[in-house]
């Protein structure tokens, strides 16, 4: 029986790709010289999509293939893929959640403290001879006790914040409804909760729902000399609102991962020397990295098997 065609819109690890190929026949349009020329070869052919988090699927694309039946999307958040067009002709979407949780939690801190902490710079500072011409380098700002506010207290959010309690911080949380079950306090908008911070860290899903949820009254409400952390989606953000905040100093320090327009990035970001920045690598480590990829050939094997999806995104 001939194999399943997938078209894989970016590209993956060898270890997916890999075993993939042996089920599969992969059509990667990263790879195609002319994109336009290979779907019009590949479209009629095409049983699935193979994309992630940062590049998507639209309505236009899948339009183009009759006979696709499931979007696998190689990340949790699902904001690039035309959801709405994949419910209206029966096309189930799946994701990674839970897999990656943990790993984006640990760089929404290694993020923080890099930034509070300074780490790139003393790094710098021992390299470069700083320490032996200029002696210690100036002081930094402590992270541990420092009240936080987490804009959408979802899987990821609430891993943070598990991490936070072991740094003796008071957490707050933004998001529509207030979560009983959790012992933290809630308020309905960032711009409410901002006031009460000293850092402000979003782990709010993307998408139209929370499009520049974080607007420029919430970085305006940051007491001065605020701390900043992005690890969800540079779309969360007024992007303008938090250059403008960077460079009056009302954010003194931000830890960022993700941006509007990636990886073609604002240059502005690069000026600041107290902003850390990371190329959208949140759960980027070779142990999640794998575990999202099994997961994800899970829901495509039970999607071909007709058995039920793993992680299908309701
Ligand atoms: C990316 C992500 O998908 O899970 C998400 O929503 O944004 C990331 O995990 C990852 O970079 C894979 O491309």
């Amino acid at each position: 029986m001939d194999k399943p065609e997938l078209l894989v819109m970016g590209v993956l690890p060898d270890w997916d790709l890999g075993p993939m190929a042996e089920r599969y026949t992969l059509r990667l349009l990263y790879e195609a010289p002319d994109p336009e020329a290979f779907l019009a070869a590949h479209a009629a052919a095409i049983r699935g999509i193979v994309t992630k988090g940062e590049i998507g699927a639209s309505a236009a694309l899948m339009g183009r293939l009759p006979r696709l039946g499931i979007v696998a999307c190689y990340g949790v958040g699902i904001d690039a893929i035309d959801k709405g067009w994949c419910a209206a002709h029966g096309i189930p979407v799946t994701n990674t959640p839970d897999v990656l949780t943990e790993d984006v939690a640990d760089m929404a801190f290694a993020l923080l403290l890099a930034a509070a902490r300074e780490i790139p710079r003393a790094d710098a500072w021992v390299r470069g001879g700083a320490w032996t011409s200029e002696g210690s380098m100036p002081l930094t700002t402590r992270v541990w006790g420092k009240r936080l506010g987490i804009v959408g207290l979802g899987r990821i959010g609430q891993a943070v914040a598990r991490r936070a309690e072991g740094f003796g911080m008071e957490i707050a949380y933004s998001g529509r409804a207030p979560k009983a079950h959790l012992p933290y306090r809630h308020y309905p908008t960032p711009a409410a909760l901002a006031p009460h911070v000293d850092i402000l860290l979003c782990t709010a899903m993307g998408g139209p729902a929370t499009e520049g949820l974080i607007d420029r009254a919430a970085f305006e409400a940051l007491r001065p000399g605020a701390i900043f952390v992005n690890v969800s989606r540079g779309s969360c953000l007024d992007e303008a609102a938090l250059l403008d905040a960077l460079r009056s100093g009302r954010i003194a320090r931000a830890g960022l991962d993700v941006f509007h327009n990636e990886p073609a990035i604002d240059p502005a970001f690069a000026t600041f020397p107290h902003v850390v920045l990371a190329p959208h690598a949140a759960s980027g480590t070779v142990e999640t990295r794998k575990a999202m990829g099994q997961l994800m050939q899970d829901n495509l094997a039970a999607f071909f098997a007709g058995r039920p999806l793993p992680t299908e995104v309701r």
